[in-house]
């Protein structure tokens, strides 16, 4: 199956029961990240760029002080969630330290 081929309902929810704190909310799959300072926060950005540039695929990142908002979709699907946007989020959890 092509990686940025649009997911179903089931396969999207499967896929969600191992990523503790990921939902799924039109059509892009987000989580919220809360560090002790805004360096951390950004510093965490900037660990996810690797990931993103390794894997060819970005993230849309929102950062408020030591909060970081993460929604992947994917555009060249229509803005739909593909097994790309799980492999990245399956990527930031390997390495998250909150
Ligand atoms: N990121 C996301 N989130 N969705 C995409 O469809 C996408 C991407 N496509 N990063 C990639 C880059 C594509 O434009 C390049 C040419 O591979």
């Amino acid at each position: 199956m092509p990686k940025r081929a649009p997911l179903n309902t089931e396969e999207i929810e499967l896929a969600l029961a191992d990523l503790p704190g990921w939902t799924w909310e039109a059509e892009a799959i987000q989580k919220r990240f809360q560090f002790s300072s805004f360096k951390e926060a950004i510093s965490f950005i900037v660990r996810v760029s690797f990931e993103a540039e390794s894997l060819d695929h970005h993230p849309e990142l929102k950062n408020v002080y030591n909060r970081v908002d993460i929604t992947l979709t994917t555009h060249d699907a229509g803005n739909r969630v593909t097994e790309t946007d799980l492999e990245l989020a399956r990527a930031i959890e390997s390495f998250s330290w909150t």
